[in-house]
C-alpha cells in the first residue's frame, strides 16, 4: 500500500512524463514541417515513449492502492530557433527528468518503500540511457554546426537510431 506522500510525488511523476511526451511532440511536429523527416520520425518515437513511462507510473499507483492522477499540462514550445536549440532542449529536459527520478529515489528510501524503491531502478537505468542519446546526438549536432550537408546526412543517420532503439 502507497503511503500519501509517495503517492503524490509519484503522481507529480506521471505529469512530468506526460509533459515530456508533449515536448517530444512538439519536436516531432516542428521537425517535420522544416523537413527534417529523420528527426521528427525520432521524436515521435521519442513522444510515445514518454507515453509509455507515464503509464508504467499510473499501472504502479493504481495497483498498489493509490490513485493515478491526470492533471492538466504545460504547453511546450512549439517553435526553436535551430536543431541545435531543439536538441539542447532535450537534452536539459532529460537531465531535469533524471533529477525528478533520483528525487523519487531518495524519498522512497526515506520512507523505506522498498517495493517504490525496486519500481523505480527501471527509470534510473532508463535516464542513465536517455541522458546518454541525448548527449551523443548533441556531440554531432555541435560538430554539424550550420552546414546543411552535415545536417541532411545527421537526419538519414537519426533514423538508423530510432529503428535500432
Ligand atoms: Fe521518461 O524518460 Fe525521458 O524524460
Amino acid at each position: 500500500m502507497l503511503s500519501k506522500s509517495i503517492e503524490k510525488v509519484l503522481n507529480e511523476q506521471i505529469r512530468i512524463e506526460a509533459e515530456s511526451s508533449q515536448i517530444y511532440l512538439a519536436m516531432a511536429c516542428w521537425a517535420e514541417v522544416k523537413g527534417l523527416e529523420g528527426v521528427a520520425g525520432f521524436m515521435f518515437a521519442q513522444s510515445n515513449e514518454e507515453r509509455d513511462h507515464m503509464l508504467k507510473f499510473v499501472k504502479f499507483i493504481n495497483e498498489r492502492g493509490g490513485h493515478a492522477h491526470i492533471s492538466q499540462l504545460k504547453a511546450p514550445n512549439v517553435t526553436y530557433k535551430s536543431f541545435k536549440d531543439m536538441f539542447e532542449t532535450l537534452y536539459e529536459h532529460e537531465v531535469l527528468v533524471s533529477e525528478s527520478i533520483n528525487n523519487l529515489v531518495d524519498i522512497s528510501l526515506q520512507e523505506k518503500d522498498y517495493a517504490t524503491h525496486n519500481f523505480l531502478q527501471w527509470y534510473v537505468a532508463e535516464q542513465i540511457e536517455e541522458e546518454a542519446m541525448a548527449r551523443s546526438i548533441l556531440d554531432k549536432i555541435n560538430l554539424i554546426g550550420d552546414d546543411k550537408g552535415g545536417l541532411y546526412l545527421f537526419d538519414r543517420d537519426i533514423q538508423q537510431l530510432t529503428i535500432t532503439s
